[in-house]
């Protein structure tokens, strides 16, 4: 009768541990503790997501220069030229280069140095409306016209028509 007991006991007992609440929680605890810790033991390539952004730009030159995040349009105001048919330093044909400009300083994520910026409108035909990039480090109040960047360079130019704005490197800032 003793040894019947004994094993009604032990059975009713594991019953009692695998179905209790406290058992129920944790296994539940135990899942999530394995769950967090998978990603750390799976070979996933976690460079891939880092690496995209120095990819898509030269090296030393990081970025999308389509994207008005691109390091070196920290100070621009207009339509980004690499949308409207030109390139970073060039304008689109048929469209002439401002000589006078806007100047700002930006800093290149690539070597951490701080790099002039010219950023030079082009001018004739029509505005380009594409892009438009409105980053305004270092501008000042519109009564210091050669510190502010709202300002329609092409008032030199042959054509007063303003297109769109390059971003030229012109030296390093000390
Ligand atoms: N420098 C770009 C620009 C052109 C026209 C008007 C405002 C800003």
């Amino acid at each position: 009768m003793k040894l019947l007991d004994r094993l009604f006991e032990r059975s009713t007992r594991r019953v009692a541990e695998t179905t209790s609440r406290r058992a129920a929680l944790a296994r539940i605890g135990s899942w999530i503790v394995a769950g967090s810790a998978l990603p750390l033991l799976l070979p996933i390539d976690r460079v891939a997501g880092r690496a995209l952004a120095a990819e898509t730009g030269k090296p030393g030159d990081p970025g999308d220069p389509n994207s008005c995040d691109y390091w070196r349009y920290c100070s621009v105001d207009g339509f980004l030229c690499t949308c409207c048919g030109g390139t970073v330093t060039s304008c689109p044909p048929g469209v002439e280069v401002s000589q006078v400009t806007w100047i700002g300083t930006c800093r290149n994520p690539a070597d951490g140095k701080d790099y002039i910026i010219s950023y030079n409108d082009c001018c004739g035909k029509q505005s380009c409306g594409q892009c438009a990039c409105t980053r305004n480090d270092s501008e000042q109040p519109m009564y210091r016209p050669f510190n502010n960047n709202d300002i329609n360079w092409c008032m030199g130019a042959k054509s007063q028509v303003y297109n769109c704005t390059l971003a030229v490197i012109r030296g390093v800032a000390n």
